[in-house]
């Protein structure tokens, strides 16, 4: 098992001082604290017996009814029931078991270059072998998937699934067009293979139409789905969900019996009756509203402050821009300078199996104020300036 970069970074940037755009952590200023003041309190009085008790392990059912009723709104099959969805506590649970439940020690998952370090860490708890797919603008290049696909079978090897992040992509904030989900679908069929999709940030649109996911082009139930109240609610609830065929399903519940019996009821009846009050679609405009501009103040002050040479994405939603700088320069290296300067990223060698990524970092919106955004972005050019006047002497 490795350390979580994340996590690690997360211990530091405690300090009020730091500007981090480490973590990615939604801001603190969206929790909807009075509104949940009003909601906990109908949760005690409607349903305090049952939810300071231990639950199933599958879940509350009126809020898995609540996920099903909008799993089918945004495409997913309608043949599917409450069954197929599972309470998690996190999807970083939902992660875990999944690794759990396929994962050997040598078997192989194919996942994104870069791809979410959670999700690698959890893989690779489980001794994974994982392969990278590079990502294009359209996320994971599903032409090169393919091919590394058919280069395995040859050599005798198979794949046990293909992790992949769709929307809004951590780190690289892509979004997978419908055609190429359409076409990762087709490969899955094809190879017979299982298609893991984790969608945090879908709801975290800024500038595009809802796209749909890639379960919702999935008729053989060969996809497994996973989102999470984390970013569309508060991480503090640990709450996210598991959509999966009954088989899966059967295994992911043995699992989550090892793993905390269940989820805590409390949250999940507090996320149902926040659904129910109709406050989660109206929060998660509120939300949306409060992070497009931080995501545009970032990316000007990035135009404004960087030296020349590097990439950046505009990401269309999410929480994540990724920048690329001169291949000279090593991010991971240059992290303690920019620690000295008081701002915080992180490197993009930590999301990336194949021990690329090296001049990449990942730099969060969310979390920071806006003015925070400005000037943080302003000390890490003033860093990447004087590194590369270095190199470049
Ligand atoms: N998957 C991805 C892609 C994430 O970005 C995160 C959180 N950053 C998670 C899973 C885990 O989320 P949760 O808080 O639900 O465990
Ligand atoms: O580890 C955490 O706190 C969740 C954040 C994940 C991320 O930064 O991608």
């Amino acid at each position: 098992m490795r350390k979580s970069e994340i996590r690690e970074l997360l211990k530091v940037t405690q300090d009020p001082e730091i500007i981090s755009f480490a973590g990615g952590l939604p801001n603190p200023l969206s929790f909807p604290i009075d509104d949940l003041k009003g909601i906990v309190q109908t949760v005690l009085n409607n349903h305090g017996k049952v939810a300071l008790q231990y639950g199933a392990t599958h879940g509350v059912n009126e809020l898995r009814e609540a996920i099903l009723e909008r799993s089918v709104k945004e495409g997913m099959k309608g043949g599917m029931s409450m069954e197929n969805i599972m309470i998690t506590s996190g999807s970083q649970q939902a992660l875990d078991a999944v690794g759990k439940i396929f994962l050997n020690p040598g078997d192989i998952a194919m996942v994104g270059l870069p791809s979410y370090l959670g999700g690698i860490n959890a893989f690779r708890s489980y001794e994974a072998n994982l392969i990278g797919i590079p990502l294009d603008k359209e996320g994971m290049r599903v032409d090169l998937l393919e091919e590394k696909i058919k280069e395995l079978i040859k050599q005798d090897m198979t794949v046990k699934f293909i992790y992949t992040v769709p929307t809004f992509q951590n780190p690289a904030g892509t979004v997978m067009p419908g055609s190429r989900r359409k076409k990762l679908v087709d490969i899955a069929h094809e190879y017979n293979l299982v298609i893991v999709e984790d969608d945090p940030y879908g709801k975290l649109r800024y500038d595009i139409p809802p796209v749909k996911p890639i379960k919702a082009f999935d008729d053989e139930d060969r996809v497994i789905y996973m989102s999470t109240f984390s970013k569309i609610l508060a991480p503090g609830f640990r709450l996210a969900w598991i959509i999966a065929n009954e088989d899966i399903m059967r295994k992911l519940a043995l699992c989550k019996q090892a793993q905390d019996l269940c989820t805590a009821p409390f949250s999940q009846y507090i996320a149902y009756e926040f659904i129910k009050s109709g406050l989660l679609d109206l929060h998660i405009m509120r939300i949306c509203e409060m992070y497009k501009p931080k995501r545009d103040i970032m990316i000007n002050a990035i135009k404004n402050y960087f030296p020349a040479g590097y990439s950046c994405n505009k990401p269309k939603g999410g929480m994540f821009a990724w920048v690329t700088l001169p291949e000279q320069i090593d991010t991971e290296a240059m992290f303690l300078d920019a620690f000295k300067e008081k701002v915080a990223y992180v490197h993009g060698k930590a999301f990336c199996v194949d021990g690329g990524g090296g001049s990449s970092m990942r730099l969060n919106f969310s979390y920071s104020t806006n003015e925070q955004l400005e000037i943080g972005v302003k000390r890490l050019g003033a860093v990447i300036e004087r590194k590369m006047k270095v190199l470049c002497r």
